[in-house]
């Protein structure tokens, strides 16, 4: 760590304990589906089981009969309650196809999961019993499952009315493009499959909609990342007044993106709860959430690359063809757009080309999947570079050492045309190299190389940035996303000198009541314990646009930083009275108003707080406010770095990868709780390495999804991950006064190349150019296979002197 001084217990740069986890380990949490109101109906949904079918008629009536139904309805029998369509607020060509998404299909269903019908009864087991007596009848259509399929001439249409299942073509370029290819001595081309993955996140999605119907006023809890946004489009596709809707997010258990969304689930609740005004709850079994709570990824990534013979960089052209999956959710479209000025990460170049074809198929609707375009975006590209490595006969380092922008030059605008505000890349470099013993992990390769051992070792390279701190508005409108990037905070001094700060985001894991927390106590000089944050709750907390794109800390930190630094603004005045002094002779320290140059003069800051709470001694025409708040909209995103190495072992006969070091050296600027921070890159890692390694979403032809539960999808555990070493290098982000860069989803970005780069320089002298992920132990046999069979000369790959740790 970088860190020099010990920083006082429960401020910045300290690690007090968590006060998330008194009751996430005691089990005093209020998850979503905990909540129970008198009275309370349960609803299940009857989903598609074809993956693209004409609706002729849905016939409710049977599932009436049964015990404890009280209801059931069919798309169409829904069909007035809507105002609209589900939102996508992301068009990102003024030409989008978008079509219509209904919350239950009324005459199409476009992929298996497809809502089709509700029921409402007592009990949540009746009205999952229910759904068996609802008859649909289907009259199958042909699927469409990839995209290459999809765009080919006479496709079968998931919206037939459109023409075509191409929803937009949107494309970025800078420099002479030609020139820089034309004049290149290598240009390196390949194709890259990005897979579809399925968010895990360990609590379902889940809403209860609580009515009082008499005053029209409803209240929504939801296991959601997005209380304001969701409030928002509940409000404005049901007609139900914002004053009268209140939105909660409880305890949010594990999030990753798929709850940065408006689920049809949520607007069925609130119109069913306004038709029969009875509370309504619904939860999400584990294989309901795998068909029809968004996936990530899928992605197709073409890659060229121009450079000279000395390994300079002149141009990267990326084309792209992104899955949308049956329909545009919330963001569904802006999630490849995201990565598009990251193709070219830390890496200076001439030219710069992006551009990407969102299709439709009848899968599953993608969205935002933690990283969100940006890892898809860094593992072309550090897999590229590997290659361009290959290509060149250089060490893949020296390749990424000759094109980095070296630290002297941030800021520095990038050719993508992102200004990247700081960094030092090559201190994380340097740094991470050392704690992996690169030169002698290098030796150990060549060794075992030269003697054709059975377990070849693979050293991967990821030199990774991203662009997170999602704000500004101005850019986010200049990208034609819906909504602005602030975030809002309120500091509450309390009469007993504790504190109330409220946020605009929310957490589902993150600890921002630590970090918050800790924020404040910076800036006020109070106890890290007297300190409480308030969110998650529109009533609560009006005002805030929610958890995503690793922009809490970024710009809701910030926002309660401004927003603390503001109350003692305020203060001041009351201080210098009660100090018989002038408010600009006092300055602040350690929680108290002092007399510049007699600091025994002094007021602590609850002392102040509780004579400006009596209001009986108070300077003329004082505004007697305990409350101060801040809106902040920063004026650049985010970049944080890193450098993340990964050895990997290969066992040449049965194909198995093992991770056999990790170090991960990230730059996250300064940092609130260096522990946090690690939690955050520990996890961000873990899923990172469970793309490249296990995960993948796979359907049929039939448009089926194959892998529908935990037991046919594989998330990690830990014993199947590494131990990670993890350090920091610190370069203050210049964008905000703290000097934060996010963190939330950096792991995520840099980890899955490491990993494929080292599983493929493992086995490359064996003949193996690619591998699809995850890089399974079939997949890597049957790579072998294939490389032995087209090699020329095979080495000799024996059990002896295997050195398998
Ligand atoms: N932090 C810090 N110092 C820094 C950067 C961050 O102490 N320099 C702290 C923050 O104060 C905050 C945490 O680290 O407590 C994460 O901060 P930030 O990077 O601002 O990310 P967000 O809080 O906005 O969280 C969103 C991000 C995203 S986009 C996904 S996806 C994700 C992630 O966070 N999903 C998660 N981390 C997750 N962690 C858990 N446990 N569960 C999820 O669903």
């Amino acid at each position: 760590m970088t860190d020099t001084a010990m920083p006082r217990s429960g401020t910045i740069g300290a690690a007090p304990v968590r006060k998330e986890d008194a009751k996430l380990v005691t089990g005093q949490t209020t998850w979503t589906d905990n909540i129970v109101f008198p009275g309370m109906l349960y609803m299940t949904v009857l989903r598609s089981p074809m993956a693209h079918a004409r609706i002729n008629n849905v016939d409710v009536s049977g599932a009436l009969e049964q015990p404890g139904v009280l209801a059931a309805f069919s798309g169409a029998d829904l069909a007035d309650e809507w105002v609209g369509p589900l939102p996508c607020a992301w068009p990102v060509t003024s030409d989008m196809v978008h079509p219509d998404h209904w919350p239950v299909a009324v005459d199409e269903a476009r992929y298996v999961g497809d809502a089709v019908a509700v029921v409402v009864a007592r009990d949540r087991f009746a009205a999952a019993d229910a759904l068996e007596h609802v008859m649909v009848d289907y009259e199958p259509l042909d699927p469409v499952v990839d995209m290459d399929a999809a765009l080919e001439e006479g496709a079968p249409l998931v919206h037939g009315d459109k023409g075509t299942n191409k929803s937009f073509f949107w494309q970025l370029e800078n420099g002479d493009l030609d020139t820089a290819f034309n004049d290149a001595d290598v240009v390196v081309r390949r194709r890259f499959i990005n897979q579809r993955l399925i968010p895990n996140a360990i609590e379902p999605r889940a809403v209860v909609v609580a009515p009082i119907a008499a005053a029209g006023e409803y209240t929504v809890y939801s296991a959601t990342q997005i209380p304001h946004i969701l409030r928002l489009f509940l409000s404005l596709l049901t007609d139900v007044p914002e004053t009268k809707l209140r939105v909660i997010a409880p305890d949010v258990g594990g999030g990753f993106g798929s709850k940065l969304n408006v689920y049809a689930e949520e607007l069925i609740a609130l119109v069913l709860a306004k038709r029969l005004s009875r509370p309504i709850k619904w939860t999400e079994t584990r294989s309901e959430g795998y068909q029809t709570t968004i996936h990530g990824r899928d992605q197709i990534q073409e890659m060229e690359v121009a450079a000279d013979a000395d390994g300079r960089l002149r141009a990267i052209r990326a084309n792209l063809y992104a899955d949308m999956g049956a329909y545009l959710q919330l963001v569904t479209p802006g999630i490849p757009i995201l990565g598009a000025f990251m193709y070219s990460g830390i890496y200076k170049m001439d030219a710069y080309s992006f551009n990407c074809t969102g299709v439709f198929t009848t899968k599953t609707p993608t969205d935002a999947y933690r990283g969100a375009g940006r890892p898809e975006a860094t593992y072309a590209l550090e897999r590229v570079m590997d290659e361009l490595a290959v290509e060149l006969d250089m060490d893949p380092m020296e390749v990424r050492r000759r094109n980095w922008i070296r630290h002297e030059e941030f800021p520095y605008e990038t050719i993508a045309g992102l200004t990247y505000d700081s960094g030092n890349y090559e201190a994380a470099t340097n740094k991470a190299m050392e704690l992996f013993d690169y030169d002698g992990l290098r030796a150990e390769q060549a060794q075992r190389r030269a003697s054709g051992d059975r377990y070849q070792l693979g050293i991967g390279i990821s030199t990774y940035t991203e662009m997170c701190g999602l704000a500004p508005s101005r850019v986010l409108g200049s990208l034609d996303y819906g909504a602005g990037g602030w975030e809002t905070a309120t500091v509450r001094l309390l009469p007993t000198g504790k504190v109330q700060a409220v946020v605009g985001t929310s957490p589902h894991g993150q600890g921002h009541e630590t970090t918050f927390s800790q924020i404040v106590a910076n800036a006020l000089g109070v106890d890290y314990d007297d300190v409480e944050i308030l969110h998650g709750d529109t009533t609560v907390s009006p005002q805030g646009l929610d958890t995503y794109g690793s922009r809490s800390l970024a710009v809701g930190g910030i926002a309660l930083h401004h927003a603390s630094e503001r109350l003692i603004d305020k203060l001041r005045p009351a201080a210098a009275h009660m100090l018989e002094a002038s408010p600009d002779d006092l300055e602040f320290v350690d929680g108290a108003f002092r007399v510049q140059g007699s600091p025994e003069e002094s007021k602590g800051i609850a002392d102040v707080g509780l004579a400006v709470f009596a209001g009986h001694d108070l300077p003329d025409g004082y505004e007697p406010s305990l409350s101060s708040d801040y809106t902040f909209d920063p004026d650049n995103f985010s970049f944080p770095h890193g450098t993340h190495l990964c050895a990997v072992e290969v066992d040449t006969e049965t194909g198995m990868p093992r991770i056999r070091s990790y170090v991960a050296v990230d730059d996250v600027g300064n940092v609130i709780n260096p522990q946090i921070v690690e939690g955050q890159v520990h996890g961000g890692v873990a899923q990172g390495i469970a793309q490249a390694l296990y995960e993948e979403a796979v359907y049929d032809e039939a448009g089926n999804l194959t892998t529908g539960s935990l037991v046919d999808y594989y998330v990690p555990g830990a014993p199947d991950l590494p131990d990670y070493v993890t350090d920091r290098t610190v370069t203050p982000a210049t964008s905000n006064p703290l000097g934060v860069k996010g963190v939330g989803e950096a792991g995520t970005i840099a980890s899955t190349p490491a990993v494929v780069n080292a599983v493929l320089d493992a086995i490359r002298h064996l003949g193996v150019t690619d591998i699809d992920m995850p890089c399974s132990p079939e997949r890597v046999w049957r790579a072998l296979q294939e490389g032995s069979a087209s090699r020329d000369q095979i080495a000799p790959v024996g059990a002896e002197g295997g050195q398998h740790p």
